[in-house]
């Protein structure tokens, strides 16, 4: 927590003296507390490029109502579940702090998987699919085999999920290797310790009105459509 918000929540306490039990008053201020000090609410990012842009493989009615129905719900209810959160803090209420990470936890990890797919996919003509090159492509091909051995194994932890879920390519900082690791729901990467560099999303709504129920397809084809470039500069920040 910052100094700011803490110094507005301790101006907040002591103003409110024998009436700070009142939840709703207090969580009333927070919110403008919040603001005053600088805790800004979450945001749906702009996405790097045209809905259609990365037809064919992924339609351009697909990626529209993925950014801004899927991932916009992501983050309304990531910003009221962290309002809930600060005046149940502010109330002491652990018991209802606790009831609320399971959402947070979801909505928190929606909108942080989605930040990184849309940078992770870009349209053919601004360099999609074009293979990485340099210490990335070093690091896939010493890791994995070759290239193609990767997309291999990355579509088949994919099609594995059971449900709804991601896989990722991810960097293990402790062990300096690349790691293939599937998730369900929208359990972010850092749940289990590794740096997200790709993220390929495998809930239905990722693919279904294109690829109907055949997700090994939708598998198949997204690999035209990924930023290696912006992939590469993850890898190079995550060493
Ligand atoms: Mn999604």
């Amino acid at each position: 927590m910052s100094a700011a918000l803490i110094n507005a929540l301790e101006t907040i306490v002591s103003s409110s003296g024998s009436s700070s039990k009142n939840i709703i008053s207090i969580s009333r201020k927070l919110a403008t507390a919040s603001s005053a000090a600088g805790m800004q609410s979450f945001k749906l990012p702009d996405m790097p490029y045209d809905y259609g842009a990365l037809e064919p493989t992924l339609s351009g009615e697909i990626m529209k109502l993925h950014h801004s129905k899927h991932h916009q719900a992501y983050v309304t209810n990531l910003n009221a579940s962290l309002e809930k959160y600060r005046a149940a803090e502010l109330s002491g209420n652990v018991a209802e702090m606790i009831a609320l990470q399971q959402a947070i936890r979801f909505n928190g990890g929606g909108h942080v998987n989605h930040a990184i797919f849309w940078q992770n996919l870009a349209p053919k003509s601004a360099g999609g699919g074009v293979e990485p090159t340099g210490e990335l492509a070093s690091a896939i091909s010493s890791r994995f085999g070759s290239f193609a051995s990767l997309k291999q194994q990355m579509s088949a932890s994919g099609a594995s999920v059971q449900g709804s879920g991601w896989t990722w390519l991810g960097y293990n900082k402790a062990t300096a290797r690349l790691e293939i690791t599937a998730l369900p729901n929208q359990d972010p990467l850092s749940t289990v310790g590794l740096i997200p560099l790709l993220g390929i999303d495998v809930w239905e709504h990722a693919y279904y009105l294109q690829y109907k129920n055949v997700r090994p397809d939708y598998l198949a084809a997204i690999w035209n459509v990924i930023n290696w470039t912006d992939v590469a500069k993850r890898f190079a920040a995550a060493k």
